[in-house]
């Protein structure tokens, strides 16, 4: 099972991004600290091309630290690629964007010929709030859901400098499912577009093995139940989320459970190591192999039973070719 959402909106807002890509010299891309990997569009990867990216961690204060750190030396050696954690309300961080970008392109900068960036990136990870931390004032709509920004925006920020916002994109297929699931718990997926339970049972697991102490302290929990229902089912009875005659409602305690985790409010995380995603991705591809060798072993079954099918027509054909001629002969 995974997690797809891909509305026409976001198709139109490829297409754009394609049309200004050429216009464009360095794409900032703001991507969602807690999922250093998923929150990456391979769409606009291909997109870039060879324009320059700078990266920004975004929600820097919602993110561990540590996990975090793995990931820049991990990216580290990438001529094209500048990556930075980042928070859209750390004004010291905000302030060195120009410097950031300066660095990335520096035949541009001046009135003549400001430093055309591009801020795409995908659903609710910042975009926008980014652009008006840049301009010190609001200039576009935030929203703590994803989907709020549906066309793109240029201005300025200085004479050297002019920003672009455009809407959120994710892309057709999401091939790797836990990533799918990772989206959808850290919000970048329409909650219309999930199956709530699922998803909060998903990040709940994530929770219970890699930071239980955390899930422990802020839940007041005895103990940890090695089932995630279970434990889902003691948040939803702590947190009062219950249906008449007290049982516990349980869409209701994954609203809950999923709201803490994209507020921060369990304590920083990091859904993803590289260690962790070149296994998936390794998966992945073994999957991807097992379908396609099940694809060719039904292709050559198939050629048998055509070419039985052929030659059947063909004697029927060569019966009634006799037929006509002994009908012809009387
Ligand atoms: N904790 C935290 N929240 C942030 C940060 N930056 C932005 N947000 C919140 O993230 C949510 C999404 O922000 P937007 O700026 O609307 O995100 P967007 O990428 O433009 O979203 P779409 O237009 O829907 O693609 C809002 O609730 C913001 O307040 C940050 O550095 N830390
Ligand atoms: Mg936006």
């Amino acid at each position: 099972m995974s997690v797809q959402w891909y509305p026409g909106h976001m198709n139109k807002a490829r297409r754009e991004i394609e049309e200004v890509m050429t216009q464009v010299d360095i794409v900032i891309e703001v991507l969602d600290a807690r999922i250093p990997d998923s929150s990456q569009n391979p769409m606009l990867n291909t997109l870039r091309g060879d324009v320059p990216v700078l990266r920004l961690l975004n929600k820097k204060d919602l993110a561990d630290s540590e996990r975090l750190n793995a990931w820049l030396t991990h990216w580290s050696g990438h001529a094209t690629v500048l990556a930075h954690p980042f928070s859209t309300v750390d004004k010291a961080d905000v302030a060195k964007i120009s410097q950031w970008v300066g660095q990335m392109v520096p035949h541009r900068g001046s009135a003549e010929k400001p430093i055309r960036a591009m801020i795409a990136g995908i659903p609710n990870v910042g975009k926008s709030s980014l652009m008006n931390a840049l301009l010190g004032r609001r200039v576009a709509k935030v929203g703590n859901e994803p989907a709020v920004t549906k066309s793109q925006q240029k201005l300025k920020v200085t004479n050297g400098f002019q920003i672009l916002d455009t809407p959120g994109i994710l892309w057709p297929k999401i091939e790797n499912p836990d990533a799918s699931y990772r989206l959808a718990v850290t919000g970048a997926v329409r909650d219309t577009a999930i199956d709530y339970e699922d998803v909060a049972l998903v990040g709940l697991a994530f929770f219970m093995s890699d930071y239980p102490n955390e899930l422990i302290t802020r839940y007041k929990l005895k103990h940890l139940d090695s089932d995630p229902y279970d434990v889902l089912k003691v948040i939803g009875s702590k947190r009062g989320a219950l249906r008449s005659g007290g049982k516990v409602d349980m869409h209701k305690a994954a609203e809950v459970f999923l709201s803490d985790v994209r507020t921060g409010a369990i304590g920083p995380y990091v859904m993803e190591t590289p260690e962790m995603i070149a296994l998936e991705e390794q998966r992945v591809e073994e999957v991807k192999a097992k379908k396609e060798a099940a694809r060719l072993a039904r292709l050559a079954a198939a050629v048998p039973q055509r070419q039985q099918a052929n030659n059947v027509a063909y004697r029927q054909a060569q019966a009634e070719n006799q037929n006509d001629s002994t009908d012809e002969k009387e």
